[in-house]
């Protein structure tokens, strides 16, 4: 890397002299960096993203920046988080091989990752609002959930490792710090960079003052801080999944943290079922074969968890929990005891789906699929759909068997006006 010891951000001008001592890259895109094409291409809330191009081909080069890029310098956030997403692409790819973008070189220093260039991939949110479908995308994210889920804890690692990593990621402090307030605690009472569309002023104000519901929401955020079951990617939404029409792969875990394993599953289903509800605004030709599309990726990502889970559990428990000294090798059922752990996860997971699909439309990161809807009061209608789901979701977590029953309880509040 170039010769600065101190952090400076990059930029389209500055980025190919800066960087053409990286050997990787002139092997990627070309020997001569003056030939190099550098594009800014970040759309994201931190972060800068360039996408190089040249005689070889493409590479990305990722930078954080020392604040949040949504909101300014007025709101500094550490450099740091760039090693921790170094970290868990590393671990990822051990987990689920394939299932991210190759990484060709990390510098600490200038909180730079340079990585492969996903050729055709656009971000799966914006496919989702163009109607677009991906082959085997449930299959995809159902893997990399239940694998990620289950080599990373103890049923799978060997205590020393678990714990030492456990360790490594609790440096990265101030961005899970994100998502305590603007995830489970900003949504629950007028926090002062909250944003909503007005006419859902009168159904918020019923929300918040619904001290069970907060009740159960901070329990939630207990386990989440407090629990540090496996390496969860801590911001999987649609916006961090790129895809073509038939491959998909995982980007941007730089909001990992060690933590229960039922919440990137089940913040992957909240973005799922806020494309569901947007759609309405989105298309009128082919909607409700496309809504069923969107719920049949939620029911089979719920399948292919599971069944994955279980493989796992079956064949790898080589970790501390539920050993086979204690079921196979006495002839106990050990598949039993799966199945009550993934009722445990699922009962997590719907508690903070309902959460994530709050936060979208009440704090201050929305999403596209609501955001992008001109019209405030089409828009308040489908988000007050997607609200009131969530309120169930969270208050009735527990009490669900599958996906199939989530679905039409998504069904019910789709058809319905809260307004
Ligand atoms: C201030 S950061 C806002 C949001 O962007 C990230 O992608 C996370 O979802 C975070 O909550
Ligand atoms: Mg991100």
């Amino acid at each position: 890397m170039a010769e600065n010891t101190e952090y400076e951000a990059l930029t389209p001008e500055t980025l190919a002299k800066r960087l053409s001592g990286i050997k990787v890259l002139n092997e990627k895109v070309g020997e001569n960096s003056d030939l190099w094409e550098v594009a800014e291409i970040g759309d994201g809330n931190l972060n800068l993203v360039f996408i190089i191009s040249g005689k070889n081909g493409k590479a990305i080069v990722k930078q954080a920046l020392p604040y949040v890029r949504l909101v300014g310098e007025s709101w500094p956030l550490p450099l740091y988080r760039a090693f921790y997403e170094y970290n868990a692409l590393e671990r990822m790819a051990q987990r689920h091989p394939g299932s991210t973008p190759e990484i060709y070189y990390f510098d600490d220093t200038q909180a730079i990752i340079v990585m492969e260039y996903l050729d055709e991939h656009t971000i799966l949110r914006q496919k989702l609002i163009a109607g677009e479908k991906v082959q085997g995308l449930a299959e995809f994210l159902g893997q990399f959930c239940a694998r990620t889920a289950f080599r990373g804890s103890e049923l799978s690692m060997q205590s020393a490792n678990k714990k030492s990593d456990v360790a490594l990621f609790s440096g990265n402090v101030e961005i899970p710090a994100i998502t305590e307030a603007l995830v489970f605690t900003d949504p629950y009472y007028e926090a002062e960079q909250n944003h909503h569309t007005k006419q859902l002023d009168r159904l918020i104000s019923v929300l918040r003052r619904d001290v069970g519901l907060k009740i159960k929401v901070q329990k939630a955020l207990q386990r989440f801080v407090s629990n540090s079951e496996t390496m969860i990617h801590g911001d999987l939404h649609s916006g961090s999944i790129m895809c073509t029409d038939q491959t998909s792969r995982v980007i941007d875990p730089e909001f990992v943290q060690y933590g229960p394993m039922g919440f990137d599953v089940g913040m992957l289903c909240a973005n799922f079922f806020m494309a569901y509800f947007s759609q309405p605004a989105h298309r009128q030709s082919g909607l409700e074969e496309y809504q069923e599309w969107i719920l049949n990726i939620i029911l089979e990502i719920f399948d292919v968890f599971n069944a994955e889970f279980r493989v796992l559990w079956a064949n790898e428990r080589r970790g501390l929990l539920y050993p086979p000294v204690l079921f196979e090798d006495q002839d106990h059922d050990a598949m039993a005891a799966c199945e009550i752990v993934l009722k445990d996860i699922w009962s997590d997971a719907w508690t903070y789906c309902g959460i994530e699909m709050h936060r979208r439309c009440l704090s201050l990161a929305h999403n596209a699929d609501f955001e992008e809807i001109s019209n405030s009061v089409e828009r308040a209608s489908l988000e007050a759909r997607n609200i009131e789901m969530g309120a169930h979701l969270i208050r009735s977590a527990g009490a669900f068997d599958n996906a199939a029953e989530v679905c039409e309880v998504a069904r019910a509040h789709n058809r319905r006006d809260f307004l």
